[in-house]
């Protein structure tokens, strides 16, 4: 299915995706889960009945950010580290066709094309908020499907205890990859049972349109309940593996990006406070929320564990 992407030129992009929704639906777009989608508020639409994110968020409600600022306040280090340069610079960065290999320890292994997972799986509406580590935030539309139904159909094998992600490989594509400050390709994890929550979705579009660049088109992780940098871009490479994935940020510096990388207001980062955070688009400050508001869906997966240590 080709969902035309709204231009950025758009004046009103908001009003033009709550159009653009009818549209969705009629192109067979599931809509996500109800109590994920029902939460967040279109800006200038909050019915009196305007279910908040869940008991846990703060007074304010949660409003959708809009395309413009979703697709030019960007980190994406494979071109720059300037977030508001990233859109331009990804400008001409082609993300289809697009594949992605799926190896390691899965009874079926091979390499899949975007085409051919968004055929295979319906894609569903997802709106979710996205806690960077550096204290913003925003809540974003996807388009995607889960994870879980990609492994699923990929058969981990029994030993299997992690999925590693890793991102393309271009540098003549992507200039910040020239740099060797950092140790390209951008890698990241997560256990297989996070990986499988519900949650976990592989984005292939977002605000009903396909996966800008800047986003991280072809095909990008977002995983709400963690920082964002476990949200991996442009991703090439799956793995199953009975060891815990290196990761890029806990490679560099392992003190301040740990592995679980779980949004947590009580654990700071050793150079600020995580107890706040700055919504894009808003004045004041927020709380931040215990595993980002999604405490419901995910607490379980760290039963016993102390997240001060694994943070
Ligand atoms: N490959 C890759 N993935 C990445 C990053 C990156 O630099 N490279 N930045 C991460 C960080 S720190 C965040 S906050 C989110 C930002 O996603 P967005 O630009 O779509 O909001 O992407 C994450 N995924
Ligand atoms: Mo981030």
């Amino acid at each position: 299915m080709k969902i035309p992407l709204i231009p950025s030129s758009e004046i009103t992009p908001k009003q033009a995706y709550l159009s653009r929704r009818d549209f969705m639906k009629a192109a067979g777009v599931v809509a996500g889960s109800v109590a994920l989608v029902a939460c967040a508020v279109p800006a200038g639409k909050t019915p009196p009945s305007a279910t908040k994110i869940d008991s846990q968020a703060p007074s304010a409600e949660d409003v959708l950010n809009s395309f413009d600022e979703i697709t030019n306040y960007n980190n994406y280090y494979e071109f720059t580290t300037d977030k508001q340069g990233v859109a331009s610079l990804s400008k001409d960065f082609v993300t289809s066709p697009w594949d992605v290999e799926i190896s390691g320890m899965v009874n079926n292994p091979g390499k899949f094309s975007v085409d051919d997972l968004t055929k295979k799986y319906p894609l569903e509406e997802r709106i979710y908020r996205l806690r960077c580590v550096e204290a913003w935030s925003m809540v974003i539309p996807w388009l995607g499907f889960p994870l879980a139904k990609l492994l699923n159909d990929v058969e981990p094998t029994s030993s299997a205890k992690y999925v590693r992600f890793e991102t393309i490989y271009k540098p003549d594509d992507m200039p910040g990859q020239k740099q060797s400050t950092y140790p390209w390709p951008y890698q990241e994890g997560l256990r297989i049972d996070e990986a499988m929550n519900d949650l976990t979705l592989l984005a292939t579009g977002l605000y009903g349109g396909e996966l800008p660049a800047q986003s991280g088109g072809g095909i990008r992780l977002v995983v709400p309940w963690k920082y964002g940098f476990k949200s991996i871009k442009a991703i090439v490479k799956i793995e199953l593996t009975d060891q815990q994935p290196a990761t890029m940020w806990s490679t560099i510096a392992p003190n301040e990006y740990g592995f679980y990388a779980n949004v947590n207001p009580f654990v700071d980062h050793p150079r600020w406070s995580q107890a706040s955070e700055r919504r894009i688009g808003e004045f004041n400050r927020r709380d931040t929320i215990m595993f980002n508001g999604y405490s419901d869906q995910v607490s379980y997966l760290y039963d016993g564990m102390d997240l001060k240590k694994n943070y």
